[in-house]
Protein backbone atom coordinates (compact mmCIF):
# COMPACT_ATOMS: atom_id res chain seq x y z
CA UNK A 1 0.00 0.00 0.00
CA UNK A 2 0.92 3.67 -0.88
CA UNK A 3 1.67 6.14 1.72
CA UNK A 4 -0.06 9.57 0.34
CA UNK A 5 2.99 11.33 -0.11
CA UNK A 6 4.52 8.92 -2.48
CA UNK A 7 1.27 8.43 -3.89
CA UNK A 8 1.05 12.33 -4.50
CA UNK A 9 4.87 12.40 -5.69
CA UNK A 10 4.57 9.21 -8.29
CA UNK A 11 1.15 11.26 -9.66
CA UNK A 12 3.78 13.86 -10.27
CA UNK A 13 5.98 11.98 -11.92
CA UNK A 14 3.37 10.39 -14.66
CA UNK A 15 2.56 14.09 -15.24
CA UNK A 16 6.54 14.68 -15.83
CA UNK A 17 6.12 11.30 -18.05
CA UNK A 18 3.04 12.67 -19.98
CA UNK A 19 4.33 16.15 -20.26
CA UNK A 20 7.23 14.18 -22.22
CA UNK A 21 5.24 12.80 -24.65
CA UNK A 22 3.61 16.18 -25.60
CA UNK A 23 7.18 17.82 -25.85
CA UNK A 24 8.60 15.42 -28.06
CA UNK A 25 5.29 15.07 -30.18
CA UNK A 26 5.58 18.57 -30.85
CA UNK A 27 9.01 18.55 -31.67
CA UNK A 28 8.48 15.98 -33.96
CA UNK A 29 5.65 18.42 -35.72
CA UNK A 30 8.51 20.99 -36.13
CA UNK A 31 10.73 18.56 -37.35
CA UNK A 32 8.13 16.98 -39.54
CA UNK A 33 7.37 20.32 -41.05
CA UNK A 34 10.48 21.42 -41.45
CA UNK A 35 11.65 18.93 -44.18
CA UNK A 36 13.48 17.12 -41.23
CA UNK A 37 12.14 13.29 -41.55
CA UNK A 38 14.52 11.34 -39.51
CA UNK A 39 14.63 13.64 -36.75
CA UNK A 40 10.98 13.64 -36.51
CA UNK A 41 11.13 9.67 -36.62
CA UNK A 42 13.25 10.14 -33.52
CA UNK A 43 10.86 12.67 -31.77
CA UNK A 44 7.94 10.07 -32.55
CA UNK A 45 9.36 7.35 -31.24
CA UNK A 46 11.05 9.06 -27.84
CA UNK A 47 7.49 10.13 -27.68
CA UNK A 48 5.77 6.75 -27.57
CA UNK A 49 8.41 6.10 -25.53
CA UNK A 50 7.80 9.03 -22.87
CA UNK A 51 4.04 6.98 -23.01
CA UNK A 52 5.68 3.88 -21.90
CA UNK A 53 6.82 5.18 -18.96
CA UNK A 54 3.80 7.39 -18.20
CA UNK A 55 1.57 3.90 -18.47
CA UNK A 56 4.20 2.33 -16.21
CA UNK A 57 3.64 4.64 -13.58
CA UNK A 58 -0.01 4.78 -14.05
CA UNK A 59 0.00 0.72 -13.33
CA UNK A 60 2.18 0.64 -10.45
CA UNK A 61 -0.05 3.37 -8.41
CA UNK A 62 -3.06 1.77 -9.31
CA UNK A 63 -1.66 -2.11 -8.34
CA UNK A 64 -0.49 -0.78 -5.08
CA UNK A 65 -3.64 0.58 -3.79
CA UNK A 66 -3.22 4.28 -4.92
CA UNK A 67 -5.05 5.95 -7.74
CA UNK A 68 -3.14 7.37 -10.83
CA UNK A 69 -4.34 10.85 -11.52
CA UNK A 70 -4.43 11.41 -15.24
CA UNK A 71 -4.34 15.62 -15.53
CA UNK A 72 -4.59 18.41 -17.33
CA UNK A 73 -1.06 19.30 -18.94
CA UNK A 74 1.34 22.15 -19.56
CA UNK A 75 0.94 22.77 -23.32
CA UNK A 76 4.54 22.24 -25.02
CA UNK A 77 6.30 24.61 -27.10
CA UNK A 78 5.72 24.66 -30.92
CA UNK A 79 7.85 26.59 -32.56
CA UNK A 80 11.88 26.02 -32.20
CA UNK A 81 14.39 28.71 -34.16
CA UNK A 82 16.13 26.30 -35.49
CA UNK A 83 17.10 22.09 -34.60
CA UNK A 84 20.12 22.99 -32.36
CA UNK A 85 17.43 24.47 -30.23
CA UNK A 86 15.30 21.64 -29.82
CA UNK A 87 18.31 19.25 -28.58
CA UNK A 88 19.36 21.90 -26.24
CA UNK A 89 16.19 21.95 -25.05
CA UNK A 90 15.51 18.06 -25.57
CA UNK A 91 18.84 17.42 -23.01
CA UNK A 92 17.72 19.75 -20.52
CA UNK A 93 14.31 18.07 -20.45
CA UNK A 94 16.17 14.86 -20.01
CA UNK A 95 18.49 16.22 -16.69
CA UNK A 96 15.65 17.71 -15.23
CA UNK A 97 13.19 13.90 -15.58
CA UNK A 98 16.57 12.60 -13.41
CA UNK A 99 16.25 15.34 -10.94
CA UNK A 100 12.37 14.49 -10.24
CA UNK A 101 13.21 10.39 -10.49
CA UNK A 102 16.17 10.96 -8.19
CA UNK A 103 14.38 13.01 -5.80
CA UNK A 104 11.70 10.43 -5.74
CA UNK A 105 14.17 7.47 -5.15
CA UNK A 106 15.60 9.83 -2.11
CA UNK A 107 11.76 10.13 -0.64
CA UNK A 108 10.94 6.41 -0.96
CA UNK A 109 14.43 5.39 1.70
CA UNK A 110 12.95 8.10 3.77
CA UNK A 111 9.76 6.74 4.32
CA UNK A 112 11.35 3.17 4.03
CA UNK A 113 8.81 2.36 0.78
CA UNK A 114 11.49 -0.23 -0.49
CA UNK A 115 8.99 -1.64 -3.08
CA UNK A 116 8.92 1.41 -4.46
CA UNK A 117 12.74 2.11 -4.38
CA UNK A 118 12.99 -1.01 -6.45
CA UNK A 119 10.20 -0.25 -9.11
CA UNK A 120 12.02 3.22 -10.00
CA UNK A 121 15.04 1.13 -10.38
CA UNK A 122 13.92 0.74 -13.91
CA UNK A 123 13.45 4.36 -14.20
CA UNK A 124 17.16 5.48 -12.70
CA UNK A 125 18.95 3.29 -15.25
CA UNK A 126 16.62 4.41 -18.02
CA UNK A 127 17.39 7.71 -17.21
CA UNK A 128 21.16 7.35 -17.27
CA UNK A 129 20.77 5.64 -20.85
CA UNK A 130 18.42 8.28 -22.18
CA UNK A 131 20.27 11.14 -20.65
CA UNK A 132 23.76 10.12 -22.12
CA UNK A 133 22.25 9.57 -25.42
CA UNK A 134 20.73 12.76 -25.43
CA UNK A 135 24.41 14.51 -24.65
CA UNK A 136 25.83 12.45 -27.27
CA UNK A 137 23.46 13.85 -30.04
CA UNK A 138 24.01 17.26 -29.22
CA UNK A 139 27.78 16.99 -29.31
CA UNK A 140 27.38 16.04 -32.53
CA UNK A 141 24.83 18.60 -33.62
CA UNK A 142 27.05 21.11 -31.99
CA UNK A 143 29.77 20.02 -34.23
CA UNK A 144 27.22 20.51 -37.17
CA UNK A 145 26.78 23.95 -36.53
CA UNK A 146 25.66 25.68 -39.69
CA UNK A 147 26.48 23.07 -42.34
CA UNK A 148 23.80 21.96 -44.26
CA UNK A 149 25.71 18.83 -45.37
CA UNK A 150 26.16 18.04 -42.03
CA UNK A 151 22.85 18.44 -40.83
CA UNK A 152 21.79 16.50 -43.92
CA UNK A 153 23.52 13.41 -42.81
CA UNK A 154 23.02 13.80 -39.46
CA UNK A 155 18.78 14.07 -40.34
CA UNK A 156 19.54 10.83 -42.23
CA UNK A 157 21.54 8.70 -39.56
CA UNK A 158 19.68 9.43 -36.35
CA UNK A 159 17.15 7.29 -37.29
CA UNK A 160 19.42 4.54 -37.31
CA UNK A 161 19.99 4.96 -33.34
CA UNK A 162 18.79 2.02 -31.22
CA UNK A 163 15.79 2.44 -29.68
CA UNK A 164 15.37 2.64 -26.10
CA UNK A 165 12.19 1.79 -24.44
FE1 LIG B 1 12.91 10.55 -21.02
O1 LIG B 1 12.53 9.24 -19.78
FE2 LIG B 1 10.81 9.30 -19.24
O2 LIG B 1 10.68 11.04 -18.95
Amino acid sequence: MLSKSIETLLNQQIKIEAESSQIYLSMACWADTHGLDGIAQFMYTQSDEERTHMLKLVRYVNERGGHAQITELKAPKTMFNAFQEMFEELYKHEVFVSESINNLVHETLSEKDYATHNFLQWYVSEQIEEEAQAKTILDKVNMIGDDKGGLYLFDRDIQQLPVMN
